[in-house]
């Protein structure tokens, strides 16, 4: 992408409204608009940043056995009323009338819709398990938005439901979830922390809710501060191996880490002193399971061989898709703006010409654009009329992992200059020398590339 070609509209001044460093950013870098309060429209930057995340949950969502599907925003409320929460959700649910008077909402979350669709469909015990999915906008008429799009009114989910014959089985739904889950949090640079938490309007006992530590988190935490050795790295997880799973749950869980719903003061002061951690937290997934809780409200059933029929049981399982922004931005940024990790960048490199006209900048600039094309990485080139200063700090703003810098002093030298984002170390290096290293650098990390098939 050219920038001159690209709608990119940042800001000089930093937002007054914006309270955290990430919700400023995001305004900075021209990547949301607010609408309404909690509301917001996805500018370019932001909309590819959006789609990179959905690439790496759907990715790792197949790789697990879940199956995508898409369902609609608006939803009937005598679904809500079969299950007894059309009440119960109280003011979070926007609640909408048709021009015949009919009651719908906007969906906060699906767990009636898939049950109906799932009893429509599904009367054997043959066809479990089964593990559906979307990434659809939700909105929850939240009392207090705030923080940009970590909090918002509408925001994107992803959210997941299984279908399993036994509570055995449903909890090797459950470990899968949370199998997958580590694995999609680390390829995005982040560092979630599976947390016993409570299940809220969801329902049932058993739940974990994924924490990303940061100042500015709105949930107060408890944990162990060996926790956060762990990390799940490039294991290769058979998905159909419950014990590989389950052990994974164990490692992850074992430990002593809760949100303030579910802490235990007596338990955690069993720590030893120095390993006894409290911070804040963004919480950016939660995995449920809750048994027969709709599947008996709602009739889903399957028979076995006999003709006996007993509803299934169940889980749903949720990941903050725009929510991850944020916290990602939270996690990695310094005082001149964002430092993608190289697994979510909106492009993988930056191209500063740093004189526009100059025929040999300009070629080489053209050359190093084309290449990186060529190899399938988007570089982002700066091919405005404008000073260096200024170019430089909107690629440190918008925090592209590397810049390439190219000028006729250089040139003359056979080098354009590489520079790493987050280490600010630069070096001398030839054109294609840049362009096999840059190659080489994002072989080595898996960019959300899905298609959607
Ligand atoms: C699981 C999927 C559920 O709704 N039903 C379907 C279950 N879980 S949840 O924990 O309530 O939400 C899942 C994740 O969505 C994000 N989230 C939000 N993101 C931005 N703004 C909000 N107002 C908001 N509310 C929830 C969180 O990351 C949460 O873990």
């Amino acid at each position: 992408m050219r920038l001159s070609s690209y709608f990119l509209p940042v800001l000089k001044e930093t937002p007054a409204e914006a309270q955290v460093v990430s919700h400023r950013l995001m305004l900075r870098a021209g990547m949301i608009k607010q609408q309404a309060a909690g509301i917001y429209s996805w500018l370019p930057l932001g909309f590819k940043v959006l789609r990179k995340l959905e690439n790496i949950v759907h990715e790792e969502q197949i790789k697990a056995g879940h199956i995508p599907i898409q369902m609609p925003i608006l939803q009937s409320a005598d679904l809500w009323r079969e299950s007894g929460r059309y009440d119960d959700y109280g003011q979070e649910m926007l609640r909408i009338k048709d021009r015949q008077d009919r009651d719908l909402l906007y969906t906060p979350t699906a767990e009636e819709m898939v049950t109906d669709i799932f009893r429509s469909h599904v009367s054997s015990y043959k066809d479990l398990p089964l593990t559906l999915y979307q990434i659809q906008w939700k909105f929850r008429d939240e009392i207090r938005p705030r923080f940009g799009i970590m909090r918002g009114r509408e925001f994107y989910m992803k959210d997941g439901y299984n279908f399993d014959l036994t509570k055995e089985d449903a909890l090797h739904s459950y470990n899968r979830h949370l199998v997958s889950y580590l694995k999609t949090y680390e390829r995005m640079g982040l560092q979630a922390i599976p947390m016993r938490a409570d299940s809220g309007p969801i329902g049932g006992d058993n739940t974990h809710e994924f924490l990303v530590l940061a100042e500015t988190g709105e949930s107060e935490v408890f944990y162990d501060s060996k926790v956060t050795d762990l990390t799940f790295g490039d294991r290769d997880i058979d998905y159909n191996d419950k014990s590989a799973c389950q052990s994974v749950l164990d490692e992850f869980t074992s430990l002593y880490a809760r949100t303030d719903e579910t802490h235990d003061p007596k338990l955690f002061a069993e720590l030893p002193a120095d390993r006894q951690k409290s911070a804040r937290g963004i919480e950016v997934g939660q995995i449920f399971y809750f048994g027969t809780k709709y599947s008996e409200t709602m009739g889903a059933q399957v028979a076995d061989d006999e003709g006996n029929k007993m509803p299934v049981h169940m889980g749903s399982h949720g990941i903050g898709v725009s929510r991850l922004i944020g916290a990602i931005i939270e996690a990695s940024h310094d005082e001149n703006g964002i430092i993608w990790p190289e697994g979510v960048t909106p492009f993988h490199c930056g191209i500063v010409n740093l004189k526009q006209g100059d025929v040999e900048a300009d070629d080489a600039c053209e050359a190093l654009y084309k290449s990186l094309n060529a190899l399938g990485l988007e570089p982002l080139y700066d091919d405005r009329n404008e000073r260096a200063g200024g170019k430089f700090a909107t690629m440190d703003l918008i925090g592209l992992p590397w810049r390439l810098t190219v000028g006729p002093r250089g040139l003359k030298n056979g080098v354009v200059e590489l520079t790493n984002r987050k280490s600010g170390i630069s070096e001398e290096i030839s054109p294609e020398g840049a362009v096999e290293k840059l190659a080489s650098v994002y072989r080595s990390v898996t960019v959300g590339d899905f298609l959607f098939r």
